[in-house]
């Protein structure tokens, strides 16, 4: 067990910033000390005064701050602390005494800073004022908020809408994200990709098709409802750890939860919850996972049709029998898997003699299902097999706690969605959800658990790309203006336009684009030669150190910080992962006094900018509250009295038909969608003895791009986050032994050269074939025309792959 620190959890730790790299450790269950001491060591980097720990006490409470790590739900009776290590170090992140002030620019050119590492960049703390890129020094100068607007302004205005971005990082509030858009489209642009484009938008695509919901249909009375959990390609410990605590409350219940994942993650294997005194104290481990399966990359289409499979044939094979016994015959099936079907039915149903499938659902609110069910049927086992990786002994296992649970709800995360067939993955969740009617009832829903703090609610409120997604007219009437009708850039439609120079400019709220999206090396050089790149962020990254020929860096007050406008403190909302909009208080004095909000930023680029649209840009940073009414105006059934409730214990609940089995599809019913084939349609050299396909995932010292440190103790990884993750035998085959230095290269489409170099192998528990390595690190690898044909969410789960030795030594 860990070292135990003697007095409180929060305890001061000293540590050495500069160990070296240690790989294969035992990493010891998710939360307990662990995590205590992962959340003290960042309060001590980042210089957080003792009062942090105070601070953290008010994280996702009414009235309090809405964490800035993950969108998971806010539980209206909170527990005394409502957050967990990675909210912790987010918290951490963002009131860090660290500056990067006018001193720290004087001091470096870009290109300088360029040769920094992503760590080092936003390690350097908050930015504090205005900047502007000159050219004679090639450094960022101050510059004032007015001449920034102005430029900016004159710049847009000299383009056509169409050749400028407006991205959107998940982030920002509701009401900052409903101005954003709302100048953009006044401007005359639909370009608005976001970064959810990158992350759920196969379930944005996929979910409204299945089953008329554009978000997951589950809230967080679900996990207390349900007796069965299908957990899928979604790495709680790290990603969500909050959610955590609702997995350890329904295995206390005896809720079985079944996994379906590419790796063994220890983070859905066990939990101490570091905020239970005798847990922490007594080593009381809770065991997450009933029954844990490793699927192969991109293998779950299949894993899915396989436990489809066993619960369809299993519903045949009873109802064989039960009309040979109303005929009198005794003719149970002959054949042996169909003999395997029913003496799997009969166990299945012996309790009560029910059918394996719910027919009346099916019959009553779903089309589809004889395709889907023939589908199923169809299919061999030794083909699901081989395309899964798991045996049919598992997926029948799978179908058996399946079929024996009356509430089952599936959650699910990027393992699923960042694929070349995400959208079909999405429709298979739907798929097995529908054939027991496990929508729309207590415990029985679908919960795609979001990442970034308020993506889903920006994407309620107008940021997309897609117009028929928005109230157009309502706009309309409302700003008097005429809106753009056609079709705006996704991510990987921006990326496209950037690289072929016909985008002119990029204006960035939050994020990192330049490292979230694929194609690294041609995008970097795109992107100086951009016109325009306008960056509003806190902390300075490499989308920011790369820029183009006008650049301004626009430091921004964080969600933690006061808000002080015309009519006092501001507040803010958001939407979390389970529909659920809630109110957030900034508590800390803002880093520097040089700051503005986002809102008052969007204002003073808009009014800089537009020419048209009756807006009242000034009227609405002085007060928010008069945001949300217009907010409400527009969405009035979805934000109906949105001030009154905005900080109502639990969340204002968005309304979600598919939860009330009311199907908003154009059949009017949910939709069982066949997947037109198992696996992804990858050329023949995918598929070479020497390639092994690549998931690019998350650490647990890291949020997407801002990389707080270099330990991913769940996966015994410290000191380096340049390594890739293979199969034992794989490592041997290949030639190679574990600890080896390597260069991986992109095995498809290899006109274009792409590769990283320097990688330590580790040998892991993940299946042959596959392997797996940190993002935004193998973001070179990734093509850009390697994403999903429909969602054209970029297919980060799935790479295929080639290792040479290696003649660089790792860059950490
Ligand atoms: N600490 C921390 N928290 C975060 C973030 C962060 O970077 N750090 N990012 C936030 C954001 S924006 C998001 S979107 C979420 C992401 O949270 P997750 O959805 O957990 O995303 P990843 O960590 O990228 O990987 C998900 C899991 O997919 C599995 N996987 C990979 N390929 C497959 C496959 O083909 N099939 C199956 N079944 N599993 C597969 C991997 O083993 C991994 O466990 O987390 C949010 N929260
Ligand atoms: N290979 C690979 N690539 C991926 C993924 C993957 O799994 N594999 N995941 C994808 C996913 S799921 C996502 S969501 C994207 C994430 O892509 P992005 O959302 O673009 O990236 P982040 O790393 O979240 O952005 C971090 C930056 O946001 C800024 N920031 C932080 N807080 C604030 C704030 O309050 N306001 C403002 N204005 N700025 C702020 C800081 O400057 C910080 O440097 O990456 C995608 N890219
Ligand atoms: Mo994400």
């Amino acid at each position: 067990m860990p070292a135990r620190p003697s007095c409180s959890t929060w305890r001061i730790m000293t540590k050495n910033p500069k160990r070296k790299p240690r790989i294969g450790f035992d990493s010891g269950p998710a939360g307990g000390w662990g995590s205590a001491k992962s959340v003290s060591e960042v309060l001590i980097r980042e210089h957080v005064p003792l009062s942090g720990a105070a601070l953290l006490a008010q994280q996702n409470k009414p009235e309090g701050y809405m964490c800035v790590s993950c969108a998971w739900a806010k539980p209206a009776k909170t527990h005394p602390l409502e957050f967990c290590e990675n909210g912790a170090k987010a918290t951490a992140w963002e009131v860090t005494s660290r500056r990067a002030d006018r001193d720290f620019f004087a001091a470096h050119t870009l290109t300088e800073l360029e040769s920094w590492r992503d760590h080092d960049l936003e390690e350097q703390g908050r930015l504090t004022h205005p900047m502007r890129w000159d050219a004679g020094t090639d450094k960022y100068a101050p510059v004032t908020w007015d001449d920034a607007f102005a430029e900016i302004g004159r710049e847009l205005r000299a383009i056509l809408p169409e050749k400028a971005e407006f991205y959107t990082s998940g982030r920002a509030s509701l009401e900052t994200s409903y101005m954003y858009q709302l100048m953009a489209r006044i401007y005359g642009s639909n370009n608005l990709p976001d970064s959810s484009n990158m992350c759920h938008e196969s379930s944005s695509v996929g979910l409204p098709e299945s089953i008329g919901a554009s978000v997951g249909t589950a809230i967080l009375s679900d996990f207390q409802n349900c007796d069965c959990i299908f957990y899928i390609a979604q790495n709680v410990g790290t990603s969500s750890p909050r959610l955590l605590h609702d997995l350890q409350d329904a295995v206390d219940r005896g809720v079985k939860v079944v996994t379906i994942n590419l790796l063994r993650e220890p983070g859905l294997e066990r939990f101490i919850n570091p905020q239970a005194p005798s847990e922490m104290l007594t080593g009381k481990e809770t065991p997450i996972s009933s029954n844990y399966y490793q699927v192969r990359s991109g293998g779950d289409i299949a894993a899915m049709f396989g436990i489809a499979k066993a619960l369809i044939e299993a519903d045949d094979a009873l109802h064989v029998a039960r009309v040979s016994k109303v005929s009198g015959s005794d003719d149970v099936p002959e054949d042996p898997s169909n003999a395997a079907a029913f003496a799997f039915a009969a166990s299945v149903a012996a309790a009560d003699n029910k059918h394996v499938l719910d027919h009346d659902f099916i019959q009553t609110h779903t089309a589809g299902f004889e395709e889907f069910a023939a589908a199923a049927r169809t299919y061999e086992w030794c083909e699901l097999e081989r395309v899964s990786g798991l045996t049919r002994r598992e997926m029948m296992e799978a179908a058996r706690v399946y079929a024996a649970s009356d509430a089952v709800l599936m959650v699910y995360g990027m393992g699923l969605t960042q694929q070349l067939m995400g959208v079909e993955n999405v429709h298979m969740v739907a798929n097995l959800a529908l054939l027991r009617g496990n929508v729309g009832k207590p415990g029985a829903n679908i919960c795609a658990v979001r990442g970034h703090s308020n993506v889903q609610g920006q994407r309620t409120v107008g940021i997309t790309e897609k117009p028929g997604l928005v109230p157009l007219d309502k706009l309309k009437e409302l700003y008097q203006f005429e809106p753009p009708r056609w079709e705006g850039h996704t991510t990987v439609d921006a990326c496209k336009s950037i690289i072929e120079g016909e985008t002119k400019a990029f204006v960035s709220l939050g994020g990192n684009f330049l490292r979230a999206a694929p194609e690294t090396e041609a995008m970097e050089a795109a992107w100086r030669k951009l016109r325009l790149t306008v960056q509003i962020a806190t902390k300075l990254n490499r989308s920011h150190v790369i820029h183009g020929e006008i650049a301004y860096l626009l430091p921004c007050l964080g969600r933690i910080e006061i808000d002080e406008q015309a009519s006092g403190p501001q507040a803010v909302s958001m939407e979390s992962s389970v529909a659920h909009f809630h109110g957030s208080r900034g508590k800390t004095k803002p880093a520097s006094p040089e700051l503005l909000s986002e809102p008052a930023i969007v204002a003073g680029i808009a009014k800089a900018t537009l020419t048209e649209g009756r807006v009242p840009w000034d009227r609405w940073v002085d007060d928010y509250s008069l945001i949300r009414n217009a907010i409400e105006e527009t969405y009035p059934e979805t934000f109906k009295d949105f001030n009154r409730r905005l900080f109502q214990p639990g969340g204002i609940p968005r309304p979600l038909p598919a939860r009330e089995r009311k199907w908003v599809t154009k059949s009017g019913k949910a939709n069982f969608l066949t997947p037109g084939r198992l696996f992804p349609d990858l050329p023949e050299e995918a598929f070479a003895d020497d390639v092994l396909h690549l998931a690019s995932l998350r650490s647990n010292d890291q949020f997407n791009t801002t990389i707080y440190g270099y330990s991913d103790r769940f996966r015994g990884v410290d000191g380096t986050r340049q390594v890739v993750f293979m199969n034992r035998k794989d490592i041997v085959r290949l030639g190679f032994g574990a600890g080896d230095v390597v260069d991986l290269t992109t095995a498809i489409d290899t006109q274009t050269r792409r590769a990283v170099k320097g990688f330590r192998i580790v040998g892991y528990d993940i299946p042959e074939g596959c392997c797996a390595a940190y993002y935004p690190e193998t973001n070179p690898l990734f093509p850009l025309s390697h994403h999903s044909p429909k969602a054209k969410t970029p297919s980060y789960k799935l790479l295929p792959v080639r290792f040479s030795p290696s003649t660089e030594l790792p860059f950490n």
